[in-house]
């Protein structure tokens, strides 16, 4: 099959390392023809993201940490200034305090609260209205989300609130900018062992429940979710806007 995404320029914020969500998308949409343009979160991650921009192609890297107005304003000048059209976009941020995803959700402070918010779900609106005036010939954005937004899991907490903000987010989003063509869906992963898995309480033995409940018997990979990112975010995708859409090996739709 020829490349579904040839010359078409995307953005995708989110890439910290090679166990990334983001990575693997980058992988993919590069597969695919696509030029790349990379963000990072910060001044840590310069170096690490730098490399694998080099490795992966990418034709841009650029500092946007999302609770920084100006960073989000910088994006969106320099996506203007190249002239050119951006036909999609990734959303792989997320960010809780390590305490709120440990304790009783009852016990999660204001700050923390608004913090996992702000960067994991307001940043998508923000990023989508420096995004749009760019998408000219229409366009794709897509965010990641988790079933704890639908669901109670363990630890999840904050962050499963922060999400079930986020999908909805998705359908004011896909609604106002759906007259643009600008398309807006997030992708469901299963669980997946990244830095932003590490480190959570019992993840391996989250890994291994999921595996053998799960319809396919497996864990859901970071390929898997790419490859869906390809649909979405081209021409295959085009009648799809303001969805969720699980790659999760099938676990969500089971009961006992
Ligand atoms: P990751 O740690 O590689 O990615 C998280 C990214 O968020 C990092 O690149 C980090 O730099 C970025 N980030 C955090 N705060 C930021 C800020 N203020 N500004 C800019 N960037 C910021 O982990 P991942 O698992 O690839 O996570 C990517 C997305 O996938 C997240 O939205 C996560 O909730 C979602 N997700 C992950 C899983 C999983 O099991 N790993 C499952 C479903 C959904
Ligand atoms: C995260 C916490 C608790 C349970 C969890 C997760 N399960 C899964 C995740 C079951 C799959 C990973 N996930 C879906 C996330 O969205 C993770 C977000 C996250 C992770 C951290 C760890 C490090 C930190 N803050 C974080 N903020 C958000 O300091």
């Amino acid at each position: 099959m020829s490349q579904l995404l040839k010359d078409k320029n995307t953005l995708v914020l989110g890439l910290a390392n090679r166990w990334s969500i983001a990575y693997a998308i980058s992988k993919a949409f590069r597969r695919e023809g696509a030029n790349l343009i990379l963000t990072y979160q910060g001044d840590r991650q310069k170096d690490t993201v730098e490399e694998l921009a080099e490795e992966l192609g990418a034709s841009r890297i650029l500092s946007c940490d999302v609770t920084q107005e100006a960073d989000i304003r910088h994006l969106s000048e320099i996506l203007l200034a190249e002239g050119e059209q951006l036909d999609a976009v990734v959303h792989s941020i997320a960010f809780a305090n390590r305490e709120d995803l440990a304790r009783p959700f009852s016990d999660t402070s204001r700050e923390g609260f608004l913090l996992a918010h702000e960067v994991s779900c307001y940043s998508l609106v923000a990023v989508a209205r420096a995004v749009a005036p760019a998408m000219v010939a229409g366009g794709s954005i897509m965010t990641l989300s988790y079933l704890g937004s639908q669901r109670v899991i363990t630890n999840y907490n904050v962050m499963g609130v922060a999400k079930a903000a986020l999908e909805a987010s998705v359908r004011y989003l896909a609604a106002d900018l759906g007259p643009k063509n600008i398309r807006v869906n997030a992708i469901s992963a299963g669980p997946i062992k990244t830095a932003s898995a590490r480190g959570i309480k019992d993840f391996s033995t989250i890994l291994e429940f999921v595996a053998e409940k799960a319809p396919l018997r497996r864990n859901a990979e970071p390929a898997e979710v790419a490859d869906t990112a390809v649909f979405l975010a081209g021409n295959l995708g085009r009648g799809v806007t303001g969805n969720v859409i699980y790659v999760d090996a099938g676990y969500q739709i089971m009961g006992y």
